[in-house]
C-alpha cells in the first residue's frame, strides 16, 4: 500500500464520523474500535474493520480462523455481490497472486456449505469451471484468486493461501 493510498483512507475516514460527536466520542470512534493489531481498515459501508494476512507456508486452514478470532474477529464472510466488489476493489491494492481464503467450508459428503457457525452459506460467486470434484481429503473451502478476477474456487485441504479476516463493529 503507498503512504498515498494510507493518508487518503486516514482523511476519508475522519470525514466520515458523525459531526454531534464530542471530542470524547472521537476517542472511541469507528475506526479506533478496529482491532489493535496493524493493517485493519474500516469499512464504513460494511461497518467492519478487515485485513489481508499474506500467505504464510507454517499456516494450515485451521489456523486462519484462530488467528482472524485472536485478533478479535473472524475468518471474513462474504455474503452480498456488494460485499465481495468491495473486497476486489480492496485486494486491487496489493499484489497477492496465492489463493486467498475467505469463511465457508463444505464436508465432501455432503451438500451444504457452511460458515463456522454451522450456518448453510446461499451467496457464491464461483468461476464458471468450478465447484469442481475434488478428492483431497474429507474438506473442502471457499478461496479465490487474482487470476481468476477473484470468482470463488473450492479449494481442497491441503491448498495454502492468504486469508482475509474482518471484525463487525457493534
Ligand atoms: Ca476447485
Amino acid at each position: 500500500m503507498s503512504p498515498g493510498l494510507v493518508n487518503s483512507r486516514l482523511v476519508h475516514k475522519k470525514q466520515t464520523c458523525p459531526q454531534v460527536w464530542s471530542e470524547a466520542d472521537m476517542s472511541t470512534s469507528l475506526h479506533a474500535r478496529c482491532p489493535d493489531a496493524a493493517d485493519y481498515v474500516f469499512s464504513k459501508v460494511f461497518n467492519s474493520c478487515y485485513k489481508v494476512h499474506s500467505y504464510d507456508n507454517t499456516l494450515v486452514y485451521d489456523n486462519y480462523s484462530q488467528i482472524c478470532e485472536l485478533e478479535g474477529g473472524e475468518l471474513m464472510k462474504i455474503d452480498s455481490d456488494e460485499k465481495q466488489q468491495h473486497i476486489v476493489k480492496f485486494l486491487g491494492q496489493f499484489e497477492i497472486s496465492d489463493w486467498i481464503v475467505i469463511q465457508g467450508t463444505h464436508l465432501i459428503s455432503e451438500t451444504p456449505w457452511r460458515y463456522n457457525d454451522g450456518s448453510v452459506i446461499s451467496y457464491f460467486n464461483w468461476h464458471p469451471t468450478q465447484p469442481d470434484a475434488s478428492v483431497f481429503g474429507l474438506l473442502e473451502y471457499l478461496c479465490m484468486k487474482k487470476s481468476e478476477l477473484y470468482q470463488w474456487n473450492d479449494c481442497w485441504g491441503t491448498m495454502k493461501g492468504a486469508f482475509l479476516c474482518e471484525k463487525e463493529i457493534e
